[in-house]
C-alpha cells in the first residue's frame, strides 16, 4: 500500500474491523472449509503484506524481572484507581510518564530491534497502555490497531491468574493467510507482532483468571511521522 494520511489510514484499519466483525464472533471462531474461514485468512494474507512481523514472535527479556513486573503492576493499579476506560469487553489504564520513561530504559526497542530485525524506537506514553481483563466473559473480537499506535506492537504479560483453572483459557489470538494462531503466555514473556496488519484479538476470559498486559507501539525508526522523537 502507498502512503496514505493518517485519517484515511485509521479509516481503513475501522471498516476491516467492522468488516471481520461482521463475518466472526471471538467466541465461535471459523473452522477450516467455512466461508467464514476463507474470508478470515484471505483478508489477513491481502493486509498482512504490509506486516512488519509476518509470524508473532513470543520470548522472555533479561529485563522482564520478578521486579520490573512489580512495578508496572504498581503503575498499573495506581493508574486504574486515578482513571481507566472500559472498551470493547477490556478495562484499559495509562501508563504514567515516569514508568513509560523507565519502559523506555529497560532496553524494550534493542529487544524488539534483534527480534524482528527492524530498527525501531519508542514514542511518548500514548503510544502505550495497560489492559487488565478481570471479569469471566471479558475478551476483544478481532480487530486491526490503528497504524499510528505503532509499526511494531508489543505486548508485556505482567500477572496471568488461573491458568490452572479447568476449561479452556484466555488466548491471544492471531490470523494470517494459513489460518488462525492462539498464544497463551505467561508472565513476564512478551508477544512482538504487527498489530495494524494482522487481525487479531482475544478469547473470553474463564472465570478465575486475570490477566494484566502492558501494550506498546513503536516506531520505524526513521518515520517521518515520528521524526521529531528520534
Ligand atoms: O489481549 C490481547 O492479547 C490483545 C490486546 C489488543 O489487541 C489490544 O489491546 O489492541
Ligand atoms: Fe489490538
Amino acid at each position: 500500500m502507498g502512503e496514505v494520511s493518517e485519517p484515511v489510514a485509521d479509516l481503513i484499519a475501522t471498516a476491516w474491523t467492522r468488516a471481520l466483525r461482521s463475518m466472526v464472533r471471538i467466541d465461535d471462531l471459523p473452522e477450516k472449509g467455512t466461508p467464514q474461514f476463507e474470508f478470515l485468512t484471505a483478508a489477513a494474507a491481502m493486509i498482512g503484506r504490509a506486516s512488519h512481523v509476518p509470524t508473532p514472535i513470543v520470548g522472555r527479556a533479561d529485563w522482564a524481572t520478578p521486579e520490573v513486573l512489580t512495578r508496572l503492576l504498581e503503575d498499573c493499579s495506581e493508574s486504574l484507581e486515578r482513571s481507566s476506560t472500559t472498551k470493547n469487553g477490556k478495562v484499559n489504564a495509562e501508563v504514567s510518564g515516569e514508568t513509560y520513561a523507565f519502559l523506555a530504559d529497560l532496553g524494550i526497542a534493542d529487544t524488539v530491534a534483534e527480534q524482528t530485525g527492524i530498527s525501531v524506537t519508542m514514542a511518548d506514553p500514548s503510544h502505550s497502555t495497560y489492559i487488565v481483563y478481570e471479569s469471566p466473559g471479558q475478551g476483544l473480537e478481532l480487530h486491526f490497531d490503528f497504524p499510528r499506535y505503532g509499526d511494531v506492537n508489543i505486548l508485556l504479560c505482567l500477572e496471568r491468574i488461573g491458568l490452572d483453572q479447568t476449561g479452556t483459557p484466555s488466548r491471544t489470538i492471531v490470523v494470517d493467510g494459513d489460518g488462525i494462531s492462539e498464544y497463551l503466555f505467561a508472565a513476564g514473556e512478551y508477544f512482538i507482532f504487527d498489530g495494524a496488519a494482522s487481525p487479531h484479538g482475544r478469547t473470553p476470559l474463564q472465570s478465575g483468571e486475570r490477566i494484566t498486559l502492558l501494550s506498546a507501539g513503536l516506531m520505524k525508526t526513521g518515520d517521518k511521522r515520528h521524526a521529531q522523537q528520534l
